[in-house]
């Protein structure tokens, strides 16, 4: 049995703080329409999808947190998304925000099938920036503040006849990301990003930003023999410019696919998941070559 299948990326432009969770719902309905149009059978979505990327900004008050967290999924703003998979037989991935009823909160994503289903989630562990107030940043990035850790470590789930795993963002930026879900026997990675242009404490690497988008992106895909699509949420959000940059990577590392805007678009490949016994039966042939009892430093 062939195990192709196109894949799409839909990457979204900027979110308003004032724009409803419906807002950028219809809007990813549109881009589920455009994505099945060309074939699809899975759709990724950025990371923190439903709302503006609020953890650039320092409140104190709880309540102003919690209004950016979904306390159920699906919820009435995100049901039709659900809905939609299940008419369309198009499944998707969603970052967003959770609360959980115990109170606590994560940086989430889950994978959809394409029955409506809810067939995996992750919780972020990777957490970038700081926790509390840096006045001299044009801008903060308090995911330590508003997310704990992520709970549920490296999950890899059995969906569109394979094995899908998933990371967030700053996740792709570390190699033990991609070898724990290559250990997990992943085919595909799928990822959302907010990726500011301005990093302030390093200003001089501004223009590396899509650059080491790609390289963290291309590197996981290459060294652990799997498919990888890493979705933006693009463009001038609040007064800050997010890259886009959108990709869809084969194992061998080869960019297949890559958003041209900073906008919502839509960009396909046609995924062989077969592919990965190129790389994972050859140079990167873990029960072969791999030496895990060198590597102890690594775990600690
Ligand atoms: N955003 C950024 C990311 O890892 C960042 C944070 C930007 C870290 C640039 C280092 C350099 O892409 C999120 N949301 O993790």
């Amino acid at each position: 049995m062939s195990r192709k299948f196109v894949l799409a990326a839909a990457q979204m432009g900027p979110i308003a703080a004032d724009e409803p969770r419906n807002s950028a719902v219809t809007r990813m309905i549109e881009m589920m329409r455009e994505a099945k149009s060309r074939g699809a059978r899975l759709v990724v979505f950025p990371e923190l999808a439903l709302t503006t990327f609020f953890p650039r900004w320092y409140r104190e008050e709880p309540e102003w947190r919690d209004r950016w967290f979904e306390t159920e999924m699906p919820s009435p703003e995100t049901r039709p998304l659900f809905e939609m998979a299940a008419e369309l037989g198009l499944g998707f991935h969603l970052g967003y925000a959770e609360l959980t009823p115990e109170g606590r909160h994560f940086n989430t994503a889950i994978l959809v099938d394409e029955t409506g289903r809810i067939a995996g989630k992750y919780r972020k562990i990777h957490l970038p920036g700081h926790s509390e107030h840096e006045p001299w940043r044009p801008f903060q990035h308090l995911e330590k503040r508003y997310f704990e850790k992520g709970d549920l470590g490296f999950p890899v789930f059995d969906a569109f006849d394979g094995r899908i795993g998933m990371c967030i963002c700053n996740d792709r930026r570390w190699p033990e990301t991609w070898r724990m879900l290559g250990l997990g026997g992943a085919e595909l990675v799928v990822l959302g990003y907010n990726t500011p242009l301005h990093y302030p404490p390093a200003p001089e690497h501004d223009h590396l930003q899509y650059f080491h988008n790609e390289l963290s992106v291309q590197a996981g895909a290459y060294q652990n023999g799997l498919w990888a699509a890493a979705v933006a949420k693009a463009g001038r959000e609040e007064d800050c410019d997010l890259i886009g940059g959108s990709v869809i990577v084969a194992p061998t590392g080869e960019i297949v696919a890559k958003a041209a805007t900073v906008e919502d678009e839509v960009v396909t490949a046609l995924v062989d998941l077969d592919r990965c016994t190129e790389i994972r039966a050859n140079v990167f042939n873990f029960s072969l070559h791999r030496q895990p009892k060198d590597y102890a430093a690594i775990a600690k």
